[in-house]
């Protein structure tokens, strides 16, 4: 489903820390740039950061993606799965464990969504420095609905280790 001609932004979250992590973003920021009824308009740094859950594993590459786009949330989030899908990401895998590439749908304009298969905003937003810092890098003014403004939640978290590696 599209919402006609009224295009909205969205924020994706990119993570690798599997095969090359850092070459994966930049393949995943290249499908995003082709993703029909979407337009690339900002690419955040990539980021090293520590893995975030309980499972011993490298340390992930983060970037966000800004996009405007005429699809709905369901449709967006299923592209984003296509997309998860061609890169060769296997299901099911444990969670928060290791990936090739997972995108994660963090906004879409103004919408608060709760349900099984798609949250928004991403529950993971407020409190992960290794998604809060690089949205800070492209859209430091950005409200988040119901939860307050980018720059200030990114303030709030502990960086535990982010580092970034440019791009
Ligand atoms: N889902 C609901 N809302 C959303 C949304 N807004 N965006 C559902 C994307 N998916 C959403 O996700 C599981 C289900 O969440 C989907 O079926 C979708 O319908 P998944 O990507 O299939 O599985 P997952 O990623 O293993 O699980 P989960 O709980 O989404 O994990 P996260 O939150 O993606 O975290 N540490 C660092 N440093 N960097 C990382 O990128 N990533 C994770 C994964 C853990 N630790 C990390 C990182
Ligand atoms: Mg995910």
């Amino acid at each position: 489903m599209t919402t006609g001609n009224r295009w909205r932004p969205a924020y994706v979250a990119l993570g690798s820390n599997l095969d090359d992590p850092g070459a994966r973003i930049v393949e995943a920021f290249g499908h995003l740039c082709r993703l029909p009824g979407c337009r690339l308009i900002a690419q955040s740094r990539c980021w090293r950061s520590t893995p975030l859950g309980p499972v011993e594993q490298p340390p992930f590459v983060n970037a966000v993606a800004g996009l405007l786009t005429v699809l709905s949330p369901a449709d967006l989030l299923g592209s984003l799965q296509d997309i998860e899908a061609t890169m060769g990401r296997a299901r099911p895998i444990v969670r928060w464990g290791p990936r090739r590439i997972d995108l994660d749908l963090l906004l879409l304009g103004s919408e608060q969504l709760v349900g099984p298969g798609l949250t928004l905003p991403h529950p993971g937003l407020p409190v992960r420095d290794f998604v809060l810092y690089p949205l800070a890098d492209i859209a430091p003014e950005l409200w988040v609905p119901g939860l307050g403004r980018v720059r200030h939640l990114a303030a709030g978290v502990d960086n535990r280790g982010l580092v970034a590696l440019g791009g």
